[in-house]
């Protein structure tokens, strides 16, 4: 059995993230294999509900106000053309819905209003609904919560030495505290972050360290890696080495052994081969279709015979929850 741990050090995750990567790979695929249907895939949908005309100044980012990307800001969407996403999403053979919003926190306003009443439609569709909002105060999680929320995202986005190089709007402690009110609520958490925003190794050893020694690690950790978008702040940035991702990957694995490792932003760039070194090493959730929020994803098509040619199976929806309701009531009957 796998021990869950909370207290790793720096060095330990250091010692991990620079072996040689084949010898890498090796360790995480044995630690993912303990912990999860080796080529069973989680297939998550994305659906940005209110795009652009953000008030943050986060340096990746094309929703920004501030920054000239040519995007067509858009207010929240309807409940109607959100379920309507969410049938097709589902049809398309995804378990898990996510609904973005380019707020910097959620306020308590009518458009709170109108997101509540799309989780709980969502929900009645049988899928996982997430949502991507922005801060939460702790009564705001608890109403997601209360509308049948499964999880939030709130990205830790790099190392807290590294975050205000790219941030400057709102601390990292603020980000942590969104998260600590979502898990309270409890709310799955998904928190990972983002390589190639000019951080060193050190800074993505960092940003690990951040998301192992939580209370309770996130059960879903997206690894994005820089979708690089004319006219923001890291538009020229060199780009990642695959390697790279696939040592964050396995990294990823290796210190938080039963979290669903989501390889997220970046597929676009990445061959079948180079994806197949990520499953390998532990990836286990992708977004699937052919839009991020605002940015390009490989086609229904491309992941669906990448699906048949590296033998991977889509995770059914709350296969996690229903394994650990199993537990508790063996638990409760032994
Ligand atoms: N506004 C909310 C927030 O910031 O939490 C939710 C939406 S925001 C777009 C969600 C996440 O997308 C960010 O935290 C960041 O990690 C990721 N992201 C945004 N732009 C990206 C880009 N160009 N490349 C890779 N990831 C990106
Ligand atoms: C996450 O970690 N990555 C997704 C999701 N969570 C919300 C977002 C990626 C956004 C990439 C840029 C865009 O499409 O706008
Ligand atoms: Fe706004 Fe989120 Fe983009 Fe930052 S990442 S600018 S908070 S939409």
């Amino acid at each position: 059995m796998t021990e869950i741990r909370h207290n790793w050090t720096k060095e330990e995750i250091r010692a991990i993230y620079e072996r040689p990567l084949l010898s890498l790979m090796l360790e995480a695929a044995n630690v993912h294999n303990e912990n999860h249907v080796f080529g069973e895939v989680q297939i998550s949908s994305l659906l940005s509900i209110k795009t652009g005309g953000c008030s943050e100044d986060c340096s990746y980012c094309p929703q920004a106000a501030r920054y000239n990307t040519g995007l067509t800001v858009q207010a929240l969407m309807k409940t109607g053309d959100v379920v309507q996403a969410a049938q097709n999403a589902k049809s398309g053979g995804a378990s898990r819905f996510c609904m973005g919003a380019a707020w910097r926190e959620v306020r308590d306003n009518r458009d709170f209003d109108r997101v509540l009443e799309m989780v709980k439609a969502v929900n009645a569709l049988d899928l996982e609904v997430c949502c991507t909002l922005g801060m939460l105060t702790e009564y705001q999680a608890e109403r997601l919560a209360e509308a049948g929320l499964y999880a939030y995202n709130h990205n830790i986005d790099t190392s807290k030495e590294h975050y205000g190089e790219v941030i400057t709007t709102r601390t990292y402690d603020d980000r942590l505290k969104t998260l600590s009110n979502v898990r309270e609520a409890g709310i799955s958490v998904c928190s990972g972050g983002i390589i190639g925003l000019g951080e060193n190794e050190e800074d993505r050893i960092g940003m690990l360290l951040t998301l192992a020694t939580l209370p309770q690690h996130p059960e879903s950790v997206p690894i994005n890696t820089l979708v690089p978008v004319a006219g923001t702040p890291l538009a020229g940035n060199s780009k990642v080495q695959f390697d790279e991702l696939v040592r964050m990957v396995a990294t990823a694995r290796i210190v938080m052994p039963k979290s669903a490792v989501r390889l997220s932003a970046g597929r676009l760039d990445l061959s079948v081969a180079e994806q197949g070194m990520c499953f390998m090493a532990g990836a286990n959730s992708i977004f699937a279709g052919d839009k991020l929020l605002t940015t390009a994803n490989p086609e229904f098509n491309a992941d669906k015979e990448m699906f048949q040619v590296l033998g991977l199976v889509p995770k059914a929806a709350f296969a996690d929850a229903k394994h650990k309701k199993q537990q508790q009531l063996q638990h409760e009957q032994a």
